[in-house]
C-alpha cells in the first residue's frame, strides 16, 4: 500500500478531520506566501504592514497594500488543492471543518461550507475604534477611508501580530483540534501562534497528523508527511480517501 493509500484510508475512517491551512493552499492559486522566496515580507517588514504600530504610523501606506491585495484575490481562483477539500467535506462520512489562517476566502469560493478563518477576512473593513464593519467589494479605490459612525480611520479585518484572533473562531478551532481524528496541515510554516499549535493540540489529543507542504515544518509530528505542492497532494489524498471506502 502507498502512502497515499494508506493516509487515505485513515481520512476515511476519520469520524472528524481537521484541516489546518496556511498561505500555500493558496500559493498555485497565484497568492504570494509570507516567507520564503517570494514572500510578503521578502518585500516587506511586517512590523510596518501587518502591525497595529505600523498601521497607526502610517494608515494610508497600510490601507493601500490591502486594497492591492484586494484587488490581487478578486483576480485569482481557487485551486485544485481547495476544490479537494471542498469535494471531502461533502463526499466523505465523517465531517470535514477546514481552520484557515488565509484571508482571501478561496476555500469559501471552492465550495467548502465549514471554514473557521481565524485571522480574518481580507474583504471585510472595521473600525480602527467602534464597532462599525462592511463588506468590501470592488473597485478598490486608493486614499484612507474614515468610520461614518465615528469618523476614526477605517481598516481590514484581519489580524495583525500582537491582536487577539476573533473569540468564537478562535474557541472552535481549538475544540475542534482536540476532537479530530485526523488534522492535514497544509501549506503553514507553523511559526505563528496560536494557530502554530493547533496540529500540537491535536497529536497531543491522539489524532493523526499529516502534513502537505514541499518544505515541511512538522515533521517531528507528523504520521505521513507529503513534501509537494498542496495543488497535488490533497487532490491525490482525496482520491485515495473516497477510494478505499472504508
Ligand atoms: C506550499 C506551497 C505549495 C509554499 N503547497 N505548501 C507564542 C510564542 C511566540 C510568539 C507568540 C506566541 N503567541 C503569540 C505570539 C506572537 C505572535 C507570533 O506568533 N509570533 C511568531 C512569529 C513568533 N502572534 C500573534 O501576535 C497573534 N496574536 C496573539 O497571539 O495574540 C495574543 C498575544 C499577543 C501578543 C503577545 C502574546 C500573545 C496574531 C497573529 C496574527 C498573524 N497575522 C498574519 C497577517 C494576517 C493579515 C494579512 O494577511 O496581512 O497572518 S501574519 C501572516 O502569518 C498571516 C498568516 O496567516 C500567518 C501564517 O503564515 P503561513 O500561512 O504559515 O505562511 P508562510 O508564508 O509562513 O508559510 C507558507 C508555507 O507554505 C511554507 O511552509 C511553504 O513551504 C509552503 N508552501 N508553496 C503547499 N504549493
Ligand atoms: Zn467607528
Amino acid at each position: 500500500m502507498t502512502d497515499y493509500e494508506e493516509a487515505g484510508r485513515e481520512i476515511a475512517r476519520a469520524k472528524v478531520v481537521a484541516a489546518l491551512t496556511g498561505a500555500g493552499v493558496s500559493a498555485e492559486s497565484g497568492v504570494p506566501t509570507f516567507r520564503g522566496q517570494g514572500g510578503f515580507w521578502g518585500q516587506y517588514r511586517v512590523e510596518d504592514l501587518a502591525t497595529p504600530e505600523g498601521f497607526a504610523r502610517d494608515p494610508e501606506l497600510v490601507w493601500n497594500w490591502y486594497q492591492e491585495r484586494r484587488r490581487m484575490i478578486m483576480e485569482v481562483q481557487p485551486n485544485p488543492a481547495h476544490f479537494g477539500l471542498a469535494r471531502l467535506e461533502r463526499a466523505l462520512t465523517g465531517r470535514v471543518v477546514i481552520i484557515t489562517q488565509n484571508i482571501d476566502g478561496l476555500h469559501q469560493r471552492a465550495g467548502s461550507r465549514d471554514v473557521i478563518p481565524v485571522h480574518g477576512d481580507l474583504m471585510v473593513t472595521i473600525c480602527s475604534r467602534c464597532s462599525y464593519e462592511r463588506q468590501e467589494k470592488p473597485p478598490f479605490e486608493q486614499g484612507l477611508p474614515r468610520c461614518p459612525a465615528c469618523g476614526s480611520f477605517l481598516r481590514p479585518g484581519v489580524v495583525w501580530f500582537g491582536e487577539l484572533l476573533p473569540e468564537q473562531a478562535l474557541r472552535r478551532a481549538m475544540e475542534e483540534s482536540q476532537a479530530c481524528d485526523v488534522m492535514l496541515v497544509i501549506g503553514t510554516s507553523a511559526q505563528v501562534y496560536p494557530a502554530a499549535g493547533f496540529p500540537l493540540t491535536a497529536y497531543g489529543a491522539g489524532a493523526t497528523i499529516i502534513e502537505v507542504n514541499p518544505e515541511p515544518a512538522l515533521e517531528r509530528i507528523a504520521r505521513y508527511v507529503f513534501a509537494e505542492p498542496a495543488g497535488e497532494a490533497v487532490p491525490r489524498l482525496v482520491e485515495a480517501a473516497l477510494a478505499s471506502g472504508a
